[in-house]
């Protein structure tokens, strides 16, 4: 296992849309095994392959309270079947968007379905920071960010500190 580069704005890699998995290998196992060791480091409560570089549709996630201790679970080929009318607000960060938060509002409820690592499909309703954190992380596979919902101002203040903050650690 190993803790893997956590990519950042404005890596392009970023915008890429991830490929689906096709079968479930002992290469994707150890990815989501250093997905984990990398989120856990980091800290973070979700990942997206393609925060490490990986265009798969793969993620992992565990937003278990820290009293409860742990509760690993990955996500393959992740898909939202439907989304409620009602929205909740929560406070996002991005691991590849270090030290910025906003507020987004999402659908409050969404039922997802998504395969294990056993490939076994699941269904289920997510809530909550579940739901926030899911809707985070599948928009990740379809090169999307949270800052794409704040407005344009907010977003290009962000991304032009990123951008800035890539030229001087260039040289
Ligand atoms: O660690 C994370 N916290 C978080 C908080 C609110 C909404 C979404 C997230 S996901 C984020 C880790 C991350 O960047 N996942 O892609
Ligand atoms: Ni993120």
């Amino acid at each position: 296992m190993a803790i893997r580069e956590i990519i950042v704005l404005p890596d392009k890699q970023l915008r890429l849309v991830s490929r689906p998995i096709e079968k479930v290998t002992p290469e994707i196992r150890a990815l989501a095994a250093d997905m984990f060791e990398t989120m856990y480091d980091a800290p973070g409560i979700g990942l997206a392959a393609i925060q490490v570089a990986e265009p798969i549709r793969l993620i992992t996630m565990d937003i278990a309270k820290k009293e409860d201790g742990t509760d690993p679970r990955v996500f393959i080929n992740p898909e939202i079947l439907s989304s409620s009318e009602e929205t909740s607000t929560y406070e996002e960060g991005c691991l590849s968007i270090p030290e910025y938060y906003e507020e987004v509002e999402r659908p409050a409820r969404v039922r997802v379905r998504f395969m294990d690592l056993d490939g076994k499909m699941h269904e289920e309703d997510a809530e909550g920071l579940y739901a926030t954190c899911i809707q985070h992380e599948i928009d990740h596979l379809n090169g999307k960010l949270f800052v794409d919902y704040l407005s344009k101002l907010k977003r290009d203040r962000v991304l032009k500190k990123f951008t800035k903050a890539a030229k001087l650690s260039e040289k």
